[in-house]
């Protein structure tokens, strides 16, 4: 009944991801720093989140996932963050691309390119969409790739052919990081390496980036989401540079749901 609080709504659960994702850890911090005692996070991954997120959606139920921007979601679903006054879920954020050490010396053309590598939230987005869609996620990557040849030309302007070398990217099946490694994946292809997508949990991936089992990853989330791996493996890895900045996690809702803060989940 509308008497209910939202937090009996919702059986106080929190649809989150994969246990390894920085926007887990914060969210166990933002129940510890809200006084959320009676809540608990729940672990999953981004594909079973929004298929949560699309059943709530549909029924106009009441549902709080951990969420992320650049996110298709946004575009599907008219949702909203809740407001996070005591910054648990950190500000701007930026995608940052890693390298095992060694990289420059090993592989020059392919640490220019993943150096140079960045685009914008829109441009992610596009090739997001597309596999929301049902597109295969190198069919939308080649399509994106074949629309914007201006950007992909940026990363490869005086880059060297190879051929053949092996690279291994490894990646975590978040939305947004299928998108961006799938398009790396074929930008470094066409430049002649033979090039491999791992795809691991956050803790494996930098892991394999930091004991060089990894070439590169597209997926490092700084300075807050992955600030623990960032800080475990300090001095283990290159940071190749910044792909994406004004990026966010937090805790979204669907704009028909009455709350506005995270402060809101303790009433
Ligand atoms: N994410 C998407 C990841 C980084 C990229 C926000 C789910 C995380 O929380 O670690």
């Amino acid at each position: 009944s509308s008497s209910e609080s939202v937090g009996e709504k919702l059986d106080y659960k929190i649809t989150g991801i994969d246990p390894g994702a920085g926007i887990m850890q914060a969210t166990e911090k933002a129940i510890d720093e809200y006084g959320l005692e009676d809540w608990t996070v729940t672990s999953g991954s981004s594909a079973a989140m929004t298929a949560a997120l699309k059943k709530a959606y549909d029924a106009e139920e009441p549902i709080i996932v951990t969420g992320w921007t650049p996110h298709w979601k946004f575009a599907e679903y008219d949702l909203k963050y809740l407001e996070d006054p005591k910054g648990v879920y950190g500000g701007e954020e930026e995608i940052h691309t890693i390298g095992r050490l060694g990289l420059k010396e090993d592989m020059p053309e392919a640490h220019q390119i993943l150096s140079n590598f960045n685009w914008s939230e829109d441009d992610m987005g596009a090739v997001m969409i597309e596999i929301k869609d049902g597109e295969k996620p190198e069919v939308a990557a080649q399509n994106w790739i074949d629309a914007n040849p201006e950007k992909v030309a940026e990363w490869t302007d005086g880059v060297e052919k190879v051929d053949g070398d092996k690279i291994k990217l490894a990646y975590v099946a978040w939305d947004s990081e299928i998108a961006s490694t799938n398009v790396m994946k074929l930008v470094l292809e066409d430049i002649g390496y033979d090039v491999t997508m791992s795809q691991v949990e956050a803790g494996p991936m930098w892991t394999a980036v930091a004991d060089g089992s990894a070439d590169a990853s597209l997926a490092a989330w700084l300075p807050l989401t992955h600030a623990t791996y960032a800080k475990e493996f300090d001095g283990k890895f290159e940071d190749l540079g910044i792909s994406m900045t004004g990026v966010k996690i937090g805790l979204v809702v669907p704009t028909y749901m009455e709350i506005d803060s995270i402060e809101d989940l303790a009433k």
